[in-house]
């Protein structure tokens, strides 16, 4: 009877858990992407002011649930010396955002081989990658201008 209630009970109520990495260099814009998501999807939640947002050292978390799904933000520090650690979560990820910040040439090509010593990582094979542009804003600030 037991087995039965909580079989019915997890059946109902418990959420099936995905956890996602958010990488990209530092400055890519990872953080305001995540704080961004929080406040849409979070009902109540208030966040932070987006400019008090300031490079992270570590890791930020960010927890949503849509329907009966919980998706774990894991957000990591993009500063060169902090991309040693991403390959330390690959292998409980489910899926990676890969933020590039859009505006900013000088850094493409340093992303770009970010990106490509990332998908290099046996540890996600077959994990599902979403290639970011950000600050696509900025763009269409530069294109009215000119
Ligand atoms: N215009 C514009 N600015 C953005 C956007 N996203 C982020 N920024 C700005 O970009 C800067 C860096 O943003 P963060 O979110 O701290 O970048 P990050 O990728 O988390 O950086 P690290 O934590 O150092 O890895 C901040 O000044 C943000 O306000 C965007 O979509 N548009
Ligand atoms: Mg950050």
């Amino acid at each position: 009877m037991y087995t039965l209630l909580s079989g019915l009970y997890k059946y109902m109520f418990q959420k099936d858990e995905y956890c996602i990495l958010i990488l990209g260099l530092d400055n890519a814009g990872k953080t305001t992407f995540l704080e961004q998501t929080k406040i849409r999807f979070c009902r109540n939640y208030k966040g932070m002011s987006l400019n008090k947002i300031t490079t992270t050292v570590g890791l930020n978390i960010g927890t949503i649930d849509v329907g009966k799904v919980r998706l774990m933000f894991w957000d990591l520090g993009g500063q060169e010396e902090l991309q040693a650690l991403w390959d330390k979560y690959y292998a409980e990820s489910h899926g990676v955002i890969y933020v590039i910040d859009s505006t900013d040439e000088m850094r493409l090509s340093e992303s770009k081989h970010a990106f490509e010593k990332m998908i290099s990582s046996e540890a996600l094979e077959g994990v599902p990658i979403l290639v970011l542009a950000n600050k696509q804003d900025v763009e269409v600030i530069c294109e009215i201008l000119l």
